[in-house]
């Protein structure tokens, strides 16, 4: 157990400075269908590799996190069975023959409750560990991320998961404008366009640090030890 009170991280622009108990690490739709060779993801064409790099580093934080038994968050993104919640744009965007709510390769997909919509065994939610099921693609839209985090007294969140131009983008520009300040370990984030990946992170760390810090998982590690 750390003495310190605050850690302070290597990152861009500049430090990020933190308090752990204020801090949670918040891993984002990190999912069978997006990260399983046979999921939904791969059966678009896309190539789940870019996104399977990321489950060991999460893992290394993860790990550490719940070692010392500070703040743990995981969203999935998802529907209801009955789709009620599903945006009918949300439904046809892509016009791809299997979308959500049908039955695709590890059940329906992004359908709560389907084998495909929950989280990969390597970084399962302990019982204690909230999981946040939201409908879109930030973790902020119809959810009570934000009553949770408020009530904890949590002020900043170390961001992570897939894909980062889509949900980790959307919800640190979400948790930016509600006061939290994000810390993103590049390695524990992932996007199936590399060129969306290192723009995504950009984005972020620009303008001094528009939308929050970036750094990497080594980096958070070391700061604690
Ligand atoms: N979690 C998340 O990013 N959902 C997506 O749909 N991402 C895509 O990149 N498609």
């Amino acid at each position: 157990m750390t003495t310190k009170e605050i850690i302070s991280v290597e990152a861009e622009p500049y430090a990020f400075d933190f308090s752990p108990r204020t801090c949670a690490l918040l891993l984002i739709d990190m999912q069978r269908d997006f990260l399983e060779p046979g999921g939904f993801g791969e059966m678009l064409g896309n190539d789940v590799s870019q996104l399977r790099r990321t489950i060991a580093p999460n893992k290394r934080l993860l790990t550490k996190w719940r070692l010392r038994a500070w703040p743990v968050i995981h969203t999935r993104e998802g529907h209801r069975p009955d789709l009620s919640d599903l945006p009918p744009a949300k439904k046809i965007r892509g016009r791809s023959k299997t979308c959500i709510g049908d039955v695709g390769p590890m059940g329906r997909i992004l359908v709560r409750g389907e084998a495909g919509h929950d989280i990969i065994s390597e970084l399962y939610p302990l019982p204690s560990e909230p999981v946040i099921d939201k409908p879109g693609k930030g973790a902020f839209f119809a959810t009570d991320l934000h009553a949770i985090l408020q009530n904890q007294g949590i002020k900043q969140l170390i961001v992570t998961g897939v894909t980062t131009e889509v949900c980790v983008n959307t919800t640190i520009r979400e948790a930016n404008d509600r006061g939290y300040d994000c810390l993103v370990p590049a390695d524990c984030v992932g996007s199936y366009f590399p060129e969306f990946q290192k723009m995504g992170l950009e984005m972020i760390k620009a303008q001094g640090g528009i939308f929050g810090w970036v750094s990497d998982s080594e980096k958070i590690l070391a700061a604690l030890d």
